[in-house]
């Protein structure tokens, strides 16, 4: 017979934390994070600091979450770990600072990694949910991440039991965790829209320690409106998916496309959407923005899967308005599947997302800023990059009003080597590195994607040594351009 599940106060639920413990909790970006336990948590721990005592959690999440989390957190100084992403500013500062130690990791491993104990003991699970039974029966919010595989793997689990989201969401998770090597079979799933698993995780009821009861949207910030340079990057990526296909290289009938988060994977999806040779298309990608929501009442997008729903109040909204056509369209997943190598390399997804810089030779850094600071994290920038059918970076050719320029001789760190990135795009133009050597990679990038600023510098650092190797650089000046921005605030004027 189930017992009734206690309903906690979040404080109550706070409190039965303890000092040291691993906490695995929901939430991919602000969707599906809880709200209440990480405040009151961070309170605890305020609480415990001012009284000489020590309070810290090791924290693993899907991915970025709210500032009910990544901010109460942080600035109560309440981590002992952080783990795979974040995109919040009070964490940042803690982690560039050398206060909270952080590991940047691909996405798709991290419930892997729980799994294989990479992380040591996980203590608790701390998941919102739309519904709940006695039984154990849990129904997922608004992303998978990690939650099914940390709600299994957690010692004693907290629930947020969130009235803002629909009980209609029962139906559209598909709750698939592979089992561990050496017994590990193939994930069948040989569509975008297809499933293999379960709606809900089921739990034995005896670990869950309580419900806090909440009532509110997810913190997702909104987006601004697309700007002439995101517009003008959209445009050239869908004009080179428009040739890919009218050249054969890309299927008539396209495919599966992974669009990362932001203003300018908003701008990609809206140009693919109104481009004329591109036919309506599915999606396989990690995150749903309200762009999705535009595209699928077109009719532009048949099937999308992800592992959240990042929208606005008002997107989600409409989703809930019309949940059992949208439930038919829209597959919300595990991270480790929506991310999964295996099915990427398979099903032929087109990858795209954004750098932080590029160099001229095709590396990609998509984390830290002039080599040090860290921006956000990896995501699942690598997953898609490295298993894509086509992988393309599109972003600016300069930041920060043309004091930086994009692209550079040399990145300052690697998240994608010149082996993985096969496009780049910038507002400037394409350069297609498919099948060309690192000197004539550097001539397409310089010509086709740098800044006309920094276009003649670069050009004569690519020159400096004409036999000068495989790959031409000179290491003395590799990085003239980030040293003459951190000497006096513009690479322009270096090389
Ligand atoms: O700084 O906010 O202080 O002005 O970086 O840049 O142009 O606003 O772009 O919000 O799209 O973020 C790569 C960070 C881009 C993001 C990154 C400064 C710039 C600005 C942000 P300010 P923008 P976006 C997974 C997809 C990694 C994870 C990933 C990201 C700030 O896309 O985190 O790919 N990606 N996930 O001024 C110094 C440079 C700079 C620079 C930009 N070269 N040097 N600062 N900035 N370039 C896959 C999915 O499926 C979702």
């Amino acid at each position: 017979m189930s017992r009734k599940i206690p309903v906690l106060t979040a404080e109550e639920a706070a409190a039965l934390i303890e000092n040291g413990q691993t906490i695995g909790f929901s939430g991919f970006t602000p969707a599906g994070a809880c709200k209440e336990i990480p405040k009151a948590l961070a309170a605890r721990a305020q609480a415990q600091h001012d009284q000489g005592k020590p309070f810290k959690v090791g924290v693993i999440t899907g991915a970025s979450t709210g500032d009910s989390l990544d901010g109460h957190l942080a600035r109560a100084d309440a981590m002992l770990f952080r783990t795979p992403y974040q995109s919040n500013a009070s964490l940042r500062e803690a982690i560039n600072t050398g206060k909270i130690p952080y590991f940047d990791m691909h996405l798709s491993l991290t419930a892997q990694y729980m799994k294989y104990g990479f992380f040591g003991k996980i203590h608790w699970a701390i998941v919102e949910a739309c519904d709940i039974s006695d039984d154990g029966e849990i129904v997922l919010s608004t992303s998978g991440g990690v939650s099914p595989t940390a709600l299994q793997l957690a010692d004693k689990v907290l629930i947020e039991l969130n009235a803002f989201h629909s009980k209609q969401l029962r139906g559209i998770h598909d709750i698939y965790i592979p089992q561990s090597p050496p017994h590990r079979r193939e994930i069948p799933i040989y569509s975008a829209g297809d499933r293999c698993g379960e709606v809900s995780v089921k739990i034995d009821p005896a670990k869950i320690a309580g419900i806090v009861l909440t009532n509110a949207p997810d913190e997702v910030a909104p987006f601004r409106e697309t700007d002439p340079v995101s517009e003008k990057i959209g445009e050239q990526v869908a004009e080179f998916l428009a040739s890919e296909i009218k050249a054969g290289r890309i299927p008539r009938e396209f495919l599966p496309l992974q669009s990362g988060v932001g203003n300018i994977a908003n701008a990609v999806l809206g140009c693919l959407g109104k481009h004329k040779d591109i036919p309506a298309f599915d999606m396989y990608s990690e995150v749903l923005q309200d762009s999705v929501v535009d595209l699928i009442e077109q009719g532009k997008i048949k099937t999308a899967s992800a592992t959240s729903m990042t929208m606005s109040k008002q997107a989600i909204e409409r989703v809930y308005a019309n949940i059992e056509h949208f439930k038919k369209l829209l597959v919300l997943r595990p991270i480790e599947i929506s991310n999964n190598p295996e099915v990427v390399r398979r099903i032929g997804v087109v990858s795209v997302n954004t750098p932080i810089e590029m160099d001229i030779f095709g590396n990609v850094n998509s984390s830290q800023i002039m080599g040090t600071k860290i921006m956000n994290g990896i995501g699942g920038s690598g997953d898609f990059t490295r298993n894509a059918y086509i992988s393309i970076f599109a972003g600016p050719s300069c930041a920060k009003g043309g004091k930086i320029s994009s692209v550079v001789p040399f990145v300052a760190h690697v998240d994608h080597s010149e082996h993985s990135v096969q496009v780049m795009i910038t507002e400037q133009g394409v350069a297609d590195l498919r099948a060309k050597s690192p000197r004539q990679r550097a001539e397409a990038i310089i010509q086709n994607c740098a800044h006309p600023d920094y276009k003649e510098a670069l050009s004569r650092y690519l020159h400096l040594h004409p036999e000068g190797g495989q790959t031409p650089h000179d290491l003395r000046k590799a990085f003239a351009m980030h040293e003459k921005f951190l000497a006096d605030g513009d690479m322009r004027g270096a090389l």
